[in-house]
Parts: C-alpha cells; sequence; structure tokens
C-alpha cells in the first residue's frame, strides 16, 4: 500500500476546504461584526488511526474509500445557533455536494458527544483529472470541543475502554457543556455587543 499516493488527494482537499472556510470566516468580519466561525482546524486522518478503524469496522483494503473521516475539517462556533447558520450555508454552495448530515447535537450520542456532522462529496482537480472525495465538517461549539477534546485523550489513553467512573463523570461533564452553551445563547446578544465595542475600539486604536 502506498499510503502517500493515496493520501495525496485527500490531503488537497483539506488544504482546499481549509483556505474555503478560513475565507468565510474572514469574509464574516469584513462584512460584519459578529463571525458565526471562531477557528477552524483541519487534517488528514493519520495512517495508524485509518488502519485502526479499518479493523474496527472490519473494513477491507480495497473498501478503504468507505471511511467518510480520512478528509476532516472542524469548524468551530460561538454558538449553538452558529453552528446551524454555518449548515445551512455549506448546503447552498456549489463547490461540493453534501451526501449525508448526522445531528449530533439534537440526537447525541451514548458518550455525551455533541457536534454536527456533514459528509461531503468534494470534487478535486489531479494531474489524472477530477477525482470526487469524500471528506468529513464537523461543526460544534467551543463547549462541545472543549468536551469532545478531553474524551478524546480520555479514549486514547484507556484504549476505547474508559473506566465506567470516569464514563459517568464525563457524561454530566457534557451536560454541564450544553448547559453553558444554553446560558451563553440567553445572553449571546449582549456578549455580541460587548464585542462589537472592543473590535470598534481596538480599530480606531490601530488607526
Ligand atoms: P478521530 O481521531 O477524531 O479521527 P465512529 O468512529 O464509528 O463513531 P463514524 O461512523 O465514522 O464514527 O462517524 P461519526 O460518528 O460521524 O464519527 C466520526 C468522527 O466524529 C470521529 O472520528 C470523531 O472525530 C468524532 N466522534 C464521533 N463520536 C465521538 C465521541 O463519542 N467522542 C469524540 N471525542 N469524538 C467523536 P474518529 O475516527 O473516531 O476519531
Amino acid at each position: 500500500m502506498n499510503w502517500r499516493n493515496f493520501l495525496a488527494p485527500y490531503a488537497q482537499v483539506v488544504e482546499e476546504l481549509k483556505v474555503k472556510l478560513k475565507g468565510m470566516r474572514a469574509q464574516f468580519e469584513f462584512e460584519s461584526s459578529h463571525s458565526p466561525i471562531e477557528f477552524v482546524t483541519a487534517r488528514v486522518k493519520p495512517v495508524s488511526s485509518i488502519k485502526e478503524k479499518m479493523k474496527r469496522k472490519n473494513i477491507q483494503i480495497d473498501d478503504m474509500e468507505e471511511l467518510q473521516d480520512i478528509a476532516g475539517v472542524r469548524v468551530v462556533c460561538q454558538f449553538v445557533d452558529d453552528i446551524y447558520d454555518i449548515v445551512d450555508r455549506l448546503k447552498t454552495r456549489n463547490d461540493f455536494d453534501v451526501i449525508e448530515e448526522r445531528d449530533y447535537i439534537n440526537h447525541k450520542k451514548d458518550s455525551g458527544y455533541r457536534s454536527y456532522h456533514l459528509i461531503i462529496s468534494y470534487p478535486v482537480e489531479t494531474i489524472h483529472g477530477e477525482r470526487k472525495i469524500i471528506a468529513e465538517i464537523q461543526i460544534r461549539t467551543l463547549a462541545m470541543n472543549f468536551w469532545a477534546t478531553n474524551e478524546h485523550s480520555l479514549n486514547y489513553k484507556y484504549e476505547g475502554r474508559i473506566p465506567e467512573k470516569v464514563r459517568a463523570r464525563l457524561k454530566r461533564a457534557a451536560e454541564a457543556a450544553f448547559k453553558l452553551d444554553e446560558e451563553m445563547a440567553k445572553i449571546k446578544d449582549e456578549i455580541q455587543e460587548a464585542q462589537r465595542v472592543f473590535r470598534t475600539n481596538k480599530s480606531n486604536n490601530d488607526k
């Protein structure tokens, strides 16, 4: 298996999507005082994780393209509303097709995981012509991201077998993170007003 060749188009998709989503963030900032996008990260799944997931899901090497998150982009937002705003905008774009949606916000996972996933088919130009590559865009709030990052580390530490006591605490933490999102949503206008004032003062001082 030549992993470098296989992963090359995925790496290109990740780079292109990163530029496009960061471009959206920049445009929001030029045109309004609030950007629903806090930050964007992207990665190609490491070969060791691809192998582990293929084993876990019993996927053969010839069917590897069934893995939908080899190319992964994450969009992190301040507020839950922002997630749905971004999802709507991504669904109307003409440069890729959304082929699947997973709303783990209204349908949280057993672990407590919350996030909105879009699976897209992205046309990428290679020297051999166009190829359609499957990629996953995860859209979540800062609080959801904090929880998922910590849970991911624990999963790694315990090799997927998190002790029951820790798992129960994580579930409580997931609810606390969601409560935080709900409370912040109630004072969203005030927070945004404060951020507007801060930005205006900063740009006046920078002149
Ligand atoms: P990594 O290391 O982030 O790449 P499955 O792995 O079977 O749950 P599936 O069918 O591929 O997932 O699709 P799904 O549910 O959309 O999950 C894909 C990715 O979402 C995962 O990739 C994680 O990044 C994230 N995710 C899903 N469930 C959880 C969860 O309970 N906790 C955390 N922290 N992240 C989750 P990988 O390959 O698992 O991980």
